[in-house]
């Protein structure tokens, strides 16, 4: 649903500055308002293309400018990701997507990956890709075979994106989700936080996405997962209240979309997750392999389910 009135950056940081108990109660009740709080909704990542990628994102492992002993893999082929997601909807997934390391792609590859949507589509499940920037009419290609979400992150406030990223603008990014609206393809749409940006940086970050206008159907906070090799290696610890904050402060200004505890899980206890959604975080990665980097076992994350009363959806 759209918003009425545009959220600003001072609104959202007033949020972040509230008391705790305060902050988690108002996401808490805005959460229950528009969801079941106990279903968790999962979906399980595939690299199909690692590595070897021309942008420079200070975060990634998959950027050929730097050493993080990746390599540069291909496309994979169509029969290993069917297996992938016929082995991905035995364990409980709901939704299968596929990342690759490209600036975006390329329109003999893009024909490549419609047929790992139709394959995913036929199996019962609902499919989403994460290709970087898209160029006009791909978008169009995309929705015809049947895709249900695109991944582009803005990935961090406008006034921080050029200290992490060079290579592209925001701007860019922009235009692909509006082409990726156009054509009836959901948004999953989100940024990473801990990258020794300012609260006020996260503020103006959650504020962007709250207004896409509807905001994102799918918001994904990741937590930087500190990549040995990249620029970001040594960044700054966050306070994991923090990160908590910044869920609960998605939650209450996209109060209808699934925001989703990303990246960086890993490394985090069962309690700081427990937190998390108890601020309003109601979607997770599931499996054992992000893109390049971990995520918890699925018996972890089901023992974790069992012991929170969470069921996954
Ligand atoms: N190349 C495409 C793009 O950049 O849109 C798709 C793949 S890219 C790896 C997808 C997203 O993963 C990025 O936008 C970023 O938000 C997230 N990501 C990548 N590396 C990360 C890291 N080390 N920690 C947390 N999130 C990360
Ligand atoms: C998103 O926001 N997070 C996912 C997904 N979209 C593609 C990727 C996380 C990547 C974490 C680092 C890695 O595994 O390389
Ligand atoms: Fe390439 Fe995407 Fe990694 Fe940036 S985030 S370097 S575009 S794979």
């Amino acid at each position: 649903m759209p918003s009425p009135t545009p959220i600003d950056t001072d609104a959202v940081e007033a949020l972040f500055a509230l008391p705790f108990n305060d902050l988690i109660y108002r996401a808490q009740t805005v959460h229950r308002q528009h969801f079941d709080p106990n279903q968790v909704q999962r979906s399980t990542l595939l690299s199909i293309k690692t590595g070897g990628c021309s942008e420079d994102c200070g975060y990634c492992s998959q950027s050929a400018r730097r050493d993080t002993g990746i390599g540069r893999g291909k496309l994979l082929d169509l029969e290993e990701v069917e297996l992938a997601a016929k082995a991905a909807k035995e364990k409980g997934a709901t939704r299968f997507c596929m990342g690759a390391a490209w600036r975006g792609p390329k329109d003999g590859d893009l024909d490549k990956v419609i047929e790992m949507v139709r394959a995913v589509k036929n199996l019962g499940m609902e499919a989403c890709l994460t290709l970087g920037l898209l160029a006009p009419g791909q978008a169009e290609k995309l929705a015809a075979a049947g895709l249900d979400y695109y991944n582009h992150n803005l990935d961090t406030g406008a006034e921080y994106y050029d200290q992490i990223i060079t290579t592209h603008s925001q701007q860019a990014r922009m235009e692909t989700l509006m082409s990726v609206r156009g054509a009836g393809i959901k948004i999953c749409c989100g940024g990473i936080i801990g990258m020794g940006e300012s609260r006020r940086v996260r503020a103006s970050l959650i504020a962007q996405l709250a207004n896409l206008n509807p905001p994102p159907e799918s918001v994904p906070i990741n937590h930087l997962v500190a990549i040995p090799g990249t620029p970001l290696e040594n960044a700054p610890p966050l306070d994991p209240f923090e990160f908590v904050r910044t869920i609960a402060c998605a939650r209450i200004t996209m109060p209808t979309s699934y925001v989703r505890l990303s990246a960086g899980r890993q490394q985090m206890s069962d309690e700081l997750q427990a937190l998390c959604f108890l601020a309003g975080a109601n979607s997770i990665f599931y499996g054992d392999k992000l893109l390049t980097s971990g995520n918890p076992e699925v018996a972890h994350d089901e023992a974790l389910f069992a012991r929170l009363g969470l069921t996954g959806c």
